[in-house]
């Protein structure tokens, strides 16, 4: 079994006591109906946003003297829209607590056709290197959609942080967290704050023999075993 941070430990609790990760049944966008779900939209209130963005940043603080690692990066970007607030609050806990200065953009869903125009806002990616900060991975769907707009804006994606990796199979049969590295160029560009694993390892720690069996179940029907 994996052991935690003390920062995955918080986040784990502070999330359950929110609502945002719960245990039960759930049906996912893929069709797979799973025994726990993380809603990061209700990460919605002061304290567990900061709860959060501190452990988005010491990740990526993390990650940027790991070897493989994180490649350095100027701006973070935050897809509409629940990784706008959490892009903005990275990096202002990065800049508070890492002394790491980077910019934060967004996007709208809708294009604008006048005023600024565009879908881009906040921190220019054009002709910059940009992290993609995501909230939960299945198969990749979302965070491959986050890198494209990000590409077709004229910004290097050189990673991409999520709060939930999943650790499901892919589209393509590998692991998911495989498949988004292939595409970022190399191992350590997609550094996350947790795994399906480590709620694993918080529930037998914490005696939730019932739903740790369950979790066992769905990880030997879909877990991605690389
Ligand atoms: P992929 O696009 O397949 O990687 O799935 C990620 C998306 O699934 C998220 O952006 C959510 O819309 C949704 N989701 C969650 O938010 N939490 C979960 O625990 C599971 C899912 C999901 O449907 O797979």
């Amino acid at each position: 079994m994996a052991t935690l941070n003390k920062y995955q430990d918080e986040l784990i609790e502070h999330a359950m006591s929110v609502g945002a990760l719960k245990f039960g049944s759930f049906v996912l966008k893929s069709g797979r109906t799973s025994p726990y779900f993380f809603n990061a939209g209700l990460l919605a209130d002061g304290s567990v946003l900061d709860t959060l963005c501190s452990a988005y940043a010491v990740t990526i603080a993390d990650a940027l003297t790991a070897q493989p690692g994180l490649p350095p990066f100027d701006v973070i970007f935050g897809p509409a829209y629940k990784g706008i607030p959490f892009a903005a609050g990275t990096a202002l806990v990065l800049h508070r607590d890492h002394r790491i200065d980077v910019g934060f953009a967004y996007d709208r869903k809708e294009a604008k056709d006048h005023g600024e125009g565009g879908v881009m806002i906040g921190a220019p990616v054009k002709g910059k290197r940009v992290l993609v900060l995501d909230d939960v991975a299945t198969a990749g769907t979302a965070i491959r959609g986050a890198i494209a707009t990000v590409k077709k804006e004229g910004g290097e994606v050189v990673g991409a942080v999520l709060l939930l990796d999943r650790q499901e199979v892919g589209r393509g049969g590998k692991s998911m967290i495989e498949e988004v590295e292939g595409i970022l160029g190399g191992r350590g560009s997609v550094p996350t704050i947790l795994k399906m694993k480590d709620l694993m390892a918080w529930l037998d720690r914490n005696g939730r023999t019932p739903e740790l069996e369950s979790m066992r179940e769905y990880w030997e029907r879909y877990g991605a075993k690389n």
